[in-house]
This record gives C-alpha cells, structure tokens and sequence, in this order.
C-alpha cells in the first residue's frame, strides 16, 4: 500500500527543505518506500478533515489503509520499524539509535527551534538584540557537546541510522544562522547526511513542489 504524507502547499522557507515533510520523505527514500503527497494550506491544516489526523493542525502527517499517523518522530520510527534501512538488527544498536532519535529531537531541537524564534518571530522586540546571544550560547552549549561525542566519527554510532537523519535534519536548521559553521566536524556530518542519495531525492521533491508554488 502507498502511504500519503502531507506538506506545505507553498512552505515558508520557499523550498530549503526546512520544513518537517522534508525529514519523512528522507526516510521513505531511504527505505525505498514510494510515497504520495498531499498539499496543504495554512487554512486547510485548521479544517475539520485535516485536524482529524492531526490534533494540532499541522503537516506533516501519514496516511497508510487505516493508520494515520502525525508527529515527524513518530513517522520516522514507524517507517524505521517496517523497512529495513533505518535501525539495526542488533537489539543494543537499535536502543541506542533509537536514543539518538530522541536526543535529536528532545535535547538539541529545543534550543535551535529557540534560535530561530528568536531570530525571525521576536527580532523587532526591543529586547531582541540583547536576548540573542544569550539564545545562541544555549545553541552552542549543545553543539559543543555533540561535537565532542562525534569526534571523527561518520556517524553517531556506527552505520547511518534514524538518529542520525533526524539529527542531520535538525542540525541543518542552523546553517542560516552561521553557528554550524564553527564546528567542522559537525558541518561535514551534516554535509554526509545531505550527500545521502536518498536526502537528494527528497530534498528535489519538496523544491520542485515550492518553486513551482
Ligand atoms: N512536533 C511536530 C512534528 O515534529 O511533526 C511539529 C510539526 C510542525 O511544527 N509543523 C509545522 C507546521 O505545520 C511545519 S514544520 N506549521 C504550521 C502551523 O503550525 O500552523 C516547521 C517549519 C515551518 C517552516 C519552516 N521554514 O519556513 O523554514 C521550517 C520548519
């Protein structure tokens, strides 16, 4: 059965691929697993029909026969489960990818979603300037953490798993702001990530939806 995902009919970023879709449709192609896509407005994603399968009004969402499914993390583990690709067979490897699934999400999204917060929806704030870099060593507090863990490793532990393209994903969030910039080894990660074939097909599927838009 082909699964249906939804995304931004005309996403903010004007198709960087910021926007979550981005990160389940990564994990379709890297599963192999051939997708739908229905496009959503703002107006639409507050409608009754689309509320139905997301409580909170927002994309992106899975729709496969009866299973509907919302929440980026929650999708991703679902296709990680049902595919192979995504998670190892090992049961100690797959707790610790797993872990890294959730740290990417739970301990560094937080302060980056805070940056850009910070920097796009509070920047006319007269408090803004002497908030952002008290924002941005939060960021930094993290990033020099992961780079320590990450070292010279390719990934986060061992072969390429979900943690680490939901880690990637959120890492990628930052790229605007520079702060990536400062850690080497975290840049080439995120550039390993992004030379993945199968983040080149999604990334190429959300743009060709919002340039076109
Ligand atoms: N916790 C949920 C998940 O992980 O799935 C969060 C989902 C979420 O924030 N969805 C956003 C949304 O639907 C789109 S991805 N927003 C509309 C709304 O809430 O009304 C977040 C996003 C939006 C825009 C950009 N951008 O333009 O750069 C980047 C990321």
């Amino acid at each position: 059965m082909i699964p249906t995902i939804t995304a931004f009919e005309r996403s903010p970023d004007g198709g960087k691929g910021l926007a979550r879709d981005t990160r389940v449709r990564w994990a379709l192609e890297e599963v192999g697993q051939p997708y739908e896509v229905r496009l959503v407005s703002f107006a639409g994603m507050k409608a009754p029909g689309h509320l139905a399968i997301h409580p909170f009004g927002q994309i992106p969402t899975y729709e496969e026969g009866s299973l509907r499914l919302f929440e980026t993390g929650s999708i991703v583990f679902h296709l990680a489960e049902r595919h192979a690709g995504l998670l190892p067979r090992d049961r100690d490897a797959r707790a610790r990818a797993i872990t890294w699934m959730f740290a990417a999400l739970n301990t560094v999204e937080p302060p980056i979603l805070e940056l850009v917060t910070a920097r796009i929806f509070e920047a006319d704030r007269s408090w803004s300037e002497e908030r952002l870099p008290l924002v941005k060593d939060r960021v930094r507090a993290r990033l020099d953490q992961l780079s320590v863990y990450l070292g010279a490793a390719e990934w986060l532990d061992g072969a390429f798993s979900a943690g680490d393209l939901l880690m990637v994903s959120v890492l990628l969030r930052l790229r605007m702001s520079g702060i990536l910039d400062e850690y080497q080894n975290l840049d080439a990660y995120v550039a390993r990530g992004e030379a993945r074939p199968a983040y080149a097909r999604a990334f190429a599927a959300q743009l060709a939806i919002n340039a076109a838009s």
